[in-house]
């Protein structure tokens, strides 16, 4: 493989006493040149596409969700111990199920679901399952998590129509109302609002359907 150092260090001289051209020796490095260009933007093509390649792993692995056409769960914990606590006190399942249909109880609300409120023991792992009966979207997102085991604080399950999905996250020993949600635009202020007590809890949260009136009343 030529290389440009070696040709340029030989002398026009000495190429003329080997009887080749100045400009050959010109065609040479040019030659060299594209040759080491091109090699180094292969180099660089490369190098981007595998820096490429771990931005999306990290989007899909390192930030924690499984992710599917029907939906994803994000922020899963199955194992990490909050820092307080020593251990699982206890494993229990929510069946947490969105739908309008659960929403016809509560005069004003256009989403349900089935229950607005559960229970929780410090240190406890918590397994939702989560269906959505309706064909639109719909999430149980809770905030409040610790930031060092949940991005910003959040774990959360969504499915994009009917179906069901499973998530796990683990909470710490503080006695605490987390606020569980439906993120899309409006479907909390139309019903999907709900509390998770952990221990003694930490009050109600207003605005939850059949649970606590809202901070601020509708005046019409
Ligand atoms: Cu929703």
């Amino acid at each position: 493989m030529p290389n440009k150092k070696p040709l340029k260090s030989i002398s026009t001289g000495t190429l003329v006493a080997l009887g080749l051209s100045v400009s050959s020796l010109y065609t040479d490095v040019q030659a060299a040149d594209t040759a080491f260009n091109s090699k180094e933007l292969t180099k660089q093509k490369t190098q981007q596409q595998t820096h490429n390649h771990k931005a999306m792993e990290g989007m899909m692995c390192g930030a924690n969700m499984r992710m599917d056409e029907s939906g994803m769960v994000m922020n899963e914990n199955k194992d990490k111990l909050p820092k307080d606590c020593k251990a699982i006190s206890e494993d229990i399942t929510l069946e947490v199920k969105a739908g309008v249909k659960y929403a016809k109880p509560y005069p004003g609300t256009v989403f349900g679901l089935n229950e607005h409120q559960w229970q929780a023991k410090p240190c406890s792992r918590i397994t939702v399952e989560f269906t959505n009966e309706d064909d639109i979207r719909h999430q149980w997102m809770i905030h409040g998590l610790p930031k060092y085991l949940y991005p910003d604080g959040m774990f959360h399950i969504e499915i994009n129509g009917k179906g069901k999905k499973t998530g796990t996250f683990i909470v710490p020993s503080s006695h605490f109302t987390y606020l569980v949600h439906c993120d899309i635009a409006q479907h909390m202020e139309k019903g999907m609002k709900a509390q998770l007590k952990v221990g003694n809890g930490r009050g109600d949260l207003p605005s939850i359907p059949g649970i606590s009136a809202p901070k601020f009343t509708d005046k019409f």
